[in-house]
């Protein structure tokens, strides 16, 4: 099993509508360790770059204004199957065909304003980590990774 790192954004929309503790206790409980996190007034070169792969699609400018409009929470989360994990609490792109139970389908009735963003493969953590936290991370190990992280 996989120890790996995830970028995850709580983005504009859970910061305004103050779910920041909502969803971050979903992954905190889960046994996925913060190694990294602060809030964050993206600047619209870090907003574009982290979305490049869609810079062609016709949501771009919407997205990137969206993203850029309010501070979001940029975490970096450590655990085992880390991004697959975090993908999975955070569920569907769209809020109203989310899985209840997940973070987008407890609280998201859009596609664009979906409160969340996780890493969606281990390179792309990697890139993401590097945009975002070019300082680096904190590493340690939780009291209860012993009693979480066992086969
Ligand atoms: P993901 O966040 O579930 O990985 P992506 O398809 O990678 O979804 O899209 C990145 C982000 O772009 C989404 O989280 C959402 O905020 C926005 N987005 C995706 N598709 C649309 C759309 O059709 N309209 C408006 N915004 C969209
Ligand atoms: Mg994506």
């Amino acid at each position: 099993m996989p120890v790996q790192r995830t970028l995850i954004l709580l983005k504009p929309d859970c910061v305004q509508r103050g779910l920041v503790s909502e969803a971050l206790s979903r992954f905190e409980r889960k046994g996925l360790r913060i190694v990294g996190m602060k809030l964050v007034k993206p600047t619209a070169e870090v907003a574009g770059k982290h979305y490049a792969e869609h810079s062609a699609r016709p949501f771009f400018p919407s997205l990137l204004e969206f993203i850029t409009s309010s501070p979001l929470v940029a975490l970096a989360l450590e655990g085992d199957s880390a991004v697959t994990v975090a993908r999975n609490i955070i569920g569907a792109t769209d809020g109203r065909a989310a899985a209840p139970g997940t973070i987008r389908g407890d609280f998201g009735l859009s596609k664009g304003n979906n409160l969340v963003h996780g890493s969606d493969s281990p390179e792309s953590a990697e890139r993401e980590l590097g945009l975002w936290f070019p300082e680096g991370l904190v590493s340690y190990q939780r009291a209860d990774t012993v009693w979480v992280e066992t086969p």
